[in-house]
């Protein structure tokens, strides 16, 4: 390590991280790289739960959630809950490029993309997205009283999540409706179902990108939006330090801001690996069975990694290597 250009992910997302490297070897920038990398993964459907067809909320929806981070300039674009568009990154690149703001949400952000030309509206549904849904719903979301009574849209009522009379009352009748069953909890985001990558680019010259694009949690509650398109949550980078990417359990996560967190603690000194660790260890003082994992990478291309409640694999690309490697990280 301690070389660049480099490209980091997170995940075995071998192929995304081969389409920035591609980018950032021909000499393009950490931005654009990042935004080649990003889109690849939609494209691909890495895991089959990046990009359409990935992962349905309550009604079977998909929603896309996607940013990207100029750390040169430290200028953010990003969507959140997009509809019928899929390209995520390159709509969050439209929004950081061709307008002040930060954050476009919804249906307001899908016709902004679909207004500067991206393909839509297109239905980010697949057979196999539907027939998880599908599944889910029967074995979790019935019966629902209150969808004979109004035309509710979700699968509400939600309950407290420390309602312990709910439980009996309802049974596991819906994703939010309980806490054995939350939407964010470990179980649907799981090893089979890593929804997101997050990646970070240093390119020739030293500058630094980040982006991340994901469908969010599975079944989640519809218009829930989570750490993806959050600056300093899902990602972030500094030219003057480094970058950090994480996954996992956003809800929980973006409370913690743990990229701003590891980003200012190299500022400050601390190697990656520490930093990453550090960032992890302070949400799971409070969330002890919370799901998540953070790469960080210094300025000069020396990475780490760190986890809680599952073993994490990020995926790096650089000079002195012929191919991209995935490293492991246990808990
Ligand atoms: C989210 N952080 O929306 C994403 C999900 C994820 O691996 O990273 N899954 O909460």
């Amino acid at each position: 390590s301690g070389q660049y250009p480099l490209v980091v992910s997170t995940w075995p997302f071998v192929d995304a991280v081969r389409a920035a490297w591609n980018a950032v070897d021909k000499g393009l920038s950490a931005v654009d790289a990042v935004v080649e990398g990003c889109s690849a993964c939609e494209e691909l459907r890495c895991d089959g739960t990046v990009g359409p067809g990935g992962s349905p909320d309550e009604n079977g929806e998909i929603t896309i959630d996607a940013l990207v981070m100029d750390g040169t300039t430290m200028d953010v674009g990003a969507v959140a809950a997009m509809r019928y568009v899929k390209d995520g990154i390159r709509a969050a690149k439209l929004v950081m490029e061709h307008t002040g703001h930060t954050l476009l949400v919804g249906e307001k952000a899908s016709a902004f993309a679909i207004s500067m030309g991206l393909p839509g509206p297109t239905n980010l549904s697949s057979p196999e997205s539907m027939e998880k849904w599908h599944m889910w719903k029967e074995n979790h979301c019935q019966p629902n009283f209150w969808k004979n009574v109004l035309p509710v849209n979700t699968c509400g009522p939600y309950h407290p999540k420390d309602d312990s009379s709910i439980v009996e009352l309802t049974g596991e009748t819906c994703s939010g409706g309980n806490l054995k069953s939350l939407p964010w909890s470990s179980s649907h985001i799981s090893h089979h179902n890593h929804d997101t990558i997050s990646m970070a680019v240093i390119d020739k010259m030293g500058h630094i990108a980040v982006g991340t694009s994901t469908n969010g949690a599975t079944f989640k509650i519809p218009g829930r939006v989570g750490d993806g398109p959050i600056p300093g949550s899902s990602a972030y980078a500094d030219d003057e330090v480094g970058a950090c990417g994480a996954t996992g359990d956003g809800d929980v996560m973006m409370r913690f801001l743990p990229c701003y967190q590891v980003v200012e603690s190299m500022r400050l000194g601390m190697e990656p690996k520490v930093a990453a660790e550090d960032a992890i260890s302070r949400i799971a003082r409070k969330y002890p069975d919370f799901t998540g994992a953070i790469f960080a990478v210094d300025k000069n291309g020396l990475h780490a990694g760190a986890c809680h409640g599952w073993t994490f694999q990020y995926s790096v690309r650089s000079p002195g290597m012929e191919d991209v490697k995935v490293f492991t990280v246990l808990p």
